[in-house]
């Protein structure tokens, strides 16, 4: 598998209306506009920096994966994403390696991008996504 870059950093927010001002006013980094995956139950915003984004992620149901995070932990680091150059290949390498995988087929993300994750009890404590653009 290709790994080509740190696509993005995920981070889990109670209100991204709330939570955006930080990362603009005081960072100076632009806003892209939010967008709904409806698949994940989240809210997505994008603050591009450098080669990479950050994406604040704010739950759309109780039930949601970001909703959980935010009621165990609170808001902080819920993700790191990889861009990888194919993530059909890349998930098979890794299920051949034993990797715990979340999803063992990519499913649709934030920007029509295919993604999949890996379980965190398998990274380290850190919930890893691959994603393909
Ligand atoms: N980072 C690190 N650990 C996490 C985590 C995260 N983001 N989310 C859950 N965990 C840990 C929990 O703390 C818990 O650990 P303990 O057993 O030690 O307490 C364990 O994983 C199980 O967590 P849970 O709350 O019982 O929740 P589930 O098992 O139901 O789900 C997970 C956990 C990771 C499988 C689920 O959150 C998931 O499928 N996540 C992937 C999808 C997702 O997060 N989508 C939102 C982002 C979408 C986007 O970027 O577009």
């Amino acid at each position: 598998m290709k790994i080509l870059k740190i696509d993005h950093i995920g981070i889990a927010v109670n209100s991204i209306e709330d939570g955006k001002n930080l990362w603009t006013d005081a960072l100076g980094l632009a806003f892209e506009g939010t967008e709904t995956v409806e698949e994940q139950k989240v809210t997505t915003a994008f603050f591009p920096v450098g080669e990479s984004e950050v994406e604040l992620l704010e739950s759309t149901a109780p039930d949601g994966p970001v909703a959980k995070f935010l009621e165990k932990k609170g808001a902080g680091v819920h993700h790191v994403a990889f861009r990888v150059e194919n993530i059909e290949e890349a998930l098979a390498e890794l299920k051949e390696k034993g990797i715990r995988l979340i999803d063992e087929k990519p499913r649709k993300g934030a920007g029509g991008a295919k993604i999949a994750f890996l379980h965190p009890k398998a990274t380290n404590g850190v919930l890893v996504e691959l994603c393909e653009k």
